[in-house]
């Protein structure tokens, strides 16, 4: 055999795997992406972005844009080094065309460089390059700018100079695959979040967002295109995170702690601040990745704020009053904390792989929080103080709450069964297949019960507005029927161990937990409302999956016989269209404002039939922004809820 046959048989040996591992991602792409839904879909966008960012933190990449293009493809434009371009021996191609269609190719040329890689399933462009129709990679190096095109992650060309230039960088354009995706629509807000988070995890760094899918009404777009255009740069990484995330709290100390250092080779960066609420608000992150979940550098964290915290409050008296313990938790009440740390093979556990398992870093991150603290506590006497009281105060108030707590579960255990008395329960004992109905009011709760399917589906009326946990003490929260009333009727309790107040799922009584309020400005504000509580007390059951939103229909339109209901304005428009035909405005249409309007046939067919009902899952995208959002939308200060209802208005269901 010539050495150039041998050449070329290599060559197409190499093809096939290429080939192979591109099938490889696209018949198992939930296996890579996490699934095919909404959420796989921007993990594309991340997974592009992300290699952006590996060539910021090496330092050769200070911009990136991601743009939503009017044929609602996707660019994301950086500044950095340009993928390589140069012959690739081993693979007997470009490294450019390795880069995007090897799997697990993207560090391979310049590991060294990379200290550590982001992405949490890290699967690498050619990942997104095999869930694309068509791609097309632009690369500018060396004065040259080159490019090449795909096709289901396929080489439709070899790499081609096409000019001059006189920068450095990628570019990347993608059409997410329509056969593979349910939906291929990309969302600006869940984008614009990701990056906004980003920015303040990666200082120095600008990122931004343009979705030239629609036009801004009004113009204001920054970009001088009118298109809606968002730009993150945050100076101050975790300490600006910090700020903008208690932008709606009062703080207690004059100003944020915060620490950029490297213990046992591991970078730990932490920002936290003491503010008035109650809550617990700690977010951790792992390479750019929120580890919801956890892990052992939440764990370092706790430890080493309780001892430091308790060795400082023991050596100034200020505990020698108290006449009972205090807990960890105590320490963490009105704290907000952001720990970002940087880990060279980090382990994920848990049930969304979002748990941190390395156990080198539980010790780095509480040496760190320790050096945090202590400095902190020394230089500035007076907030050392402050914090110390806040923590008596929890410890007071845990007390109480307790014993608040401890009487609601006697008095259950008292009364037979324990269920609450509104509760309209189902006959099957399955809890995988029931379903609980929270209904507002008892007029609507009572056409839920007479509409429902029995079998499996359960209804408790809820009075009107269910306490706002935002702003409530913690005994109150126990104490308010309507709370206790869910959380006995889910079958839902609270650990005793108060270190770790650990949700006992196990007995959950309904693995469908559904909110039907009236699609009015009245039924947001209740919906709200109970995710809020929900988020707040039962997170786990939110991650689970097991809440849900139900969506009654906002239209009935009838001529003679046939009924149709609608959930939107232009399907009201096309249906009235449809069956206007021939002779119009024998038409009625009927506009429902609340559950109350239908009578039970009627909420059964369109609301409660799981053949026939739209049911919205809860799902947790970003949990530093959606307790941002919380906070704001339910907490005191009137003026951002009032901007950001403004400017979601026209997203929301108005009520005219
Ligand atoms: C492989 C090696 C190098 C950089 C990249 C890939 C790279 C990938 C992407 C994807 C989007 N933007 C990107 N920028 C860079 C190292 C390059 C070198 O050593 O010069």
């Amino acid at each position: 055999m010539s050495e150039t046959e041998e050449k070329r048989r290599e060559y197409l040996a190499d093809s096939i795997q290429v080939l192979e591992g591109i099938e490889a991602v696209r018949k198992r792409p939930a296996m890579y992406i996490g699934d095919v839904g909404e959420k796989g879909l921007h993990h594309l966008v991340y997974e592009v972005v992300d290699n952006s960012i590996d060539e910021a933190m090496v330092g050769h990449c200070s911009r990136i844009d991601v743009i939503i293009n009017e044929d609602g493809s996707l660019t994301v434009i950086d500044d950095g080094r340009g993928i390589p371009v140069d012959y690739h021996e081993k693979e007997k191609r470009s490294a450019l065309e390795v880069v995007m269609t090897v799997l697990h190719a993207g560090g391979k040329f310049d590991k060294q460089s990379y200290k550590v890689s982001g992405g949490l399933h890290g699967v690498g462009v050619s990942c997104v390059n095999a869930l694309s129709s068509y791609l097309i990679a632009e690369v500018h190096r060396d004065g040259e700018i080159y490019m090449q095109e795909y096709r289901h992650g396929r080489p439709a060309e070899k790499v081609k100079s096409t000019g001059k230039t006189d920068k450095t960088g990628t570019i990347i354009t993608f059409v997410p695959d329509p056969t593979i995706f349910a939906v291929t629509e990309f969302n600006y807000e869940i984008l614009a979040s990701r990056l906004r988070e980003l920015a303040f995890l990666n200082k120095g760094i600008t990122l931004s967002i343009t979705d030239k899918r629609e036009q801004e009404e009004n113009g204001n777009g920054n970009n001088g295109g009118g298109y809606r255009h968002e730009s993150f740069h945050s100076q101050e990484g975790l300490r600006e995170f910090v700020k903008f995330l208690d932008m709606t709290r009062d703080s207690i100390t004059d100003d944020i702690m915060h620490i950029d250092t490297e213990k046992n080779d591991i970078p730990v960066e932490i920002a936290l601040q003491y503010n008035t609420s109650f809550k617990e608000n700690i977010h951790t992150y792992v390479n750019n990745i929120c580890t919801i979940e956890g892990g052992t550098h939440l764990a370092g964290f706790r430890r080493g704020l309780t001892r430091t915290l308790k060795n400082y409050a023991e050596k100034s008296g200020l505990l020698s009053k108290l006449k009972f313990d205090i807990s960890g938790d105590d320490f963490r009440e009105g704290l907000t904390a952001i720990i970002a740390i940087k880990v060279q093979e980090p382990q994920f556990e848990g049930q969304t792989k979002t748990k941190l398992g390395n156990s080198e870093v539980m010790g780095a991150v509480d040496q760190a929080t320790s050096t945090l603290l202590t400095n902190y506590l020394e230089e500035n006497p007076k907030d050392a103080r402050t914090i110390v009281q806040k923590v008596v105060q929890a410890a007071t108030a845990r007390h109480a709450a307790r014993k608040a707590r401890e009487l609601v579960q006697r008095k259950n255990l008292l009364s037979g069964s324990g269920l609450p008395g509104k509760l309209a329960d189902c006959s099957s004992q399955d809890p995988a297949t029931n379903e609980l109905f929270l209904v507002e009011g008892d007029s609507a709760g009572g056409t839920a019960k007479q509409g429902r399917d029995r079998r499996f589906q359960a209804v408790l009326p809820l009075r009107g507005k269910i306490l706002n946990v935002e702003k409530a003490m913690q005994h109150k929260i126990f104490e308010n029927d309507e709370i206790k009333n869910i959380f006995t009727a889910l079958g839902v309790t609270i650990g005793t161990d108060e270190d770790t107040k650990q949700l006992n799922l196990e007995k959950l009584r309904y693995h469908k937990i559904i909110i039907m309020t009236d699609a009015d400005v009245d039924g947001s504000h209740i919906d709200t409302l109970i995710m809020t509580f929900f988020f707040r007390h039962m997170l786990e059951l939110i991650q689970k999956g097991h809440l849900y939103i139900a969506a009654p229909p906002l239209y009935l339109i009838k001529k003679g016989k046939t009924i149709r209901y609608c959930w939107k304005e232009e399907e009201r428009d096309r249906i009235i269209e449809e069956i206007g035909k021939g002779s119009t405005s024998g038409i009625q249409i009927q506009r429902y404002k609340g559950l109350g309007e239908m009578s039970a046939e009627q909420l059964w067919e369109t609301t409660m039939n799981p053949e026939n009902r739209l049911l919205k899952q809860i799902t947790i995208e970003s949990a530093a922004e959606a307790d941002r959002i919380f906070s704001m939308l339910m907490g005191d200060e009137v003026p951002p809820r009032r901007d950001f209802i403004e400017k979601h208005a026209k997203y929301a269901n108005l009520d005219i």
